[in-house]
């Protein structure tokens, strides 16, 4: 049921509108109302308005979320996973009164920062610092390429404090607290991505999340969120396939259609393959978190071998359409685009590869 209701959202509401989305470099902001009225956002939270569905579903909402466009996944990914999770798991009950039933109706968007301008894939090495002032805490530093930065009204700012990484809750208009949009993007140009500047910006001790100290902190989000994309990008590889499925049977060359030569019928049973073994190694993995077994390094598994399945499927289906590959009246070369953003976020592919080898060895390669 979650997956035909979404499904049909992202016929009758995204695909229509989301190629010009794309070439316009817009957020289809008025998309979010609709969302939150499937109660897509903070889908696995129980209680404070959300729909409390299984780690299935929400995976299931991610596919076909992704199907339309990985932008509207990122919104929903961010919203749910990235800053809804952190309120729900480590905020105060005050925190999650305030501000998760708002998030659950799309009132509050809300963005995460902790990717740094000087180097993403090592968060440990943060640069932003909270000091205390009295009871508050003084924050300075910048975040680089936020989904939803600039239209967020809340963003959680990861920083740095004597006592470790800590988690803080910035309202939109908080004196010395600024978000600029990201211009010029070749990828995800249907969602929004912005720096974040913290120029003296000072934070109540009721908006820092109380219950987690440390780096885990952050990551146990980006498990999270990490989690949805192996589930999302199958969807961004299901459209490529079936794209091709109606243009290779249409296109006639040497006398028959494309559909008839061996060479494409191998190369489309081989994407048929590879989403059948990518969506049975999410399900499996959202059973594993489902019974409260899932661990972080079968997620950067799922999350590399995915995103490569996606990526790979998107270039060779731009390849199988030709010159029309190119053109924005078919769907692959904006999935491509959008593909070699999600591959690169959330951990890199090499971030990920390492992740396992460090699992496999035992020995740190960072
Ligand atoms: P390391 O020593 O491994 O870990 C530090 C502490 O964290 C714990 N931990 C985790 N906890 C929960 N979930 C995970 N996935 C965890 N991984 C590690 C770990 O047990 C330890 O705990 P404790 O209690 O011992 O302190 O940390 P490290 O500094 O060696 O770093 C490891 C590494 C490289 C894997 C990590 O830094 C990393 O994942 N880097 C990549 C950063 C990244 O993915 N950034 C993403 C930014 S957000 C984003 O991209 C959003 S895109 C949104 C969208 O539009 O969809
Ligand atoms: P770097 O960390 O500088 O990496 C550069 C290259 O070095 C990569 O190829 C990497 O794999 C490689 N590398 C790094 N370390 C090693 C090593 N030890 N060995 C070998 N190779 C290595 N961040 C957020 O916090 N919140 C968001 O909402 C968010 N949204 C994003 C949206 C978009 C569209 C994009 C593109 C990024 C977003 N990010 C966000 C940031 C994203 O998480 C980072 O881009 C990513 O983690 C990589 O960091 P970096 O870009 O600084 O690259």
């Amino acid at each position: 049921m979650v997956q035909d209701s979404v499904g049909r959202l992202v016929d009758e509401r995204v695909l229509p509108i989301i190629q010009k989305c794309f070439e316009e470099h817009r957020f289809p902001q008025e998309l979010v109302p609709e969302l939150a009225a499937l109660g897509l956002l903070g889908s696995s939270i129980h209680g404070y308005g959300c729909a409390g569905l299984n780690a299935i579903a929400y995976g299931l909402i991610c596919q076909q979320l992704e199907r339309g466009d990985s932008g509207i996944r990122s919104f929903v990914s961010v919203q749910s996973s990235l800053c809804m999770y952190p309120i729900d798991a480590f905020g105060s009950e005050q925190q999650k009164q305030r501000y998760l039933p708002r998030m659950a109706r799309g009132e509050l968007i809300g963005c995460f920062g902790l990717t740094e301008p000087h180097g993403g894939s090592d968060p440990a090495n943060m640069k932003t610092h909270a000091q205390r002032r009295g009871s508050d805490w003084v924050i300075n530093g910048a975040k680089m390429w936020i989904t939803n930065g600039s239209i967020a009204g809340l963003a959680l700012v990861w920083a740095r404090t004597e006592q470790g990484i800590r988690g803080f809750l910035i309202e939109k208009g908080t004196p010395g607290f600024s978000a600029s949009p990201i211009e010029r993007k070749f990828s995800l140009r249907a969602s929004v991505t912005a720096a974040l500047f913290l120029d003296n910006v000072l934070v109540p001790e009721q908006n820092v999340l109380p219950g987690v100290i440390g780096l885990k902190g952050p990551l146990a989000c980006l498990t999270q969120a990490r989690y949805g994309i192996s589930w999302g990008v199958i969807g961004a590889a299901q459209a490529c396939l079936a794209q091709l499925l109606s243009y290779t049977s249409e296109r006639s060359l040497f006398g028959r259609s494309l559909a008839h030569n061996q060479a494409i019928q191998i190369r489309l049973a081989q994407m048929a393959r590879q989403i059948t073994s990518a969506q049975l190694l999410a399900l499996q993995l959202g059973r594993l978190k489902e019974a409260g077994r899932m661990s972080p390094a079968q997620v950067s598994l799922a999350k590399w071998n995915n995103c490569r399945m996606a990526l790979d499927i998107a270039r060779d289906a731009r390849d199988m359409l030709g010159g029309s590959g190119i053109s924005a009246e078919y769907v692959p070369i904006r999935h491509m685009l959008n593909l070699e953003s999600v591959i690169t976020y959330e951990g890199t592919e090499t971030i990920h590869q390492l992740t396992l080898g460090r699992e496999l060895t035992g020995v740190n390669a960072f």
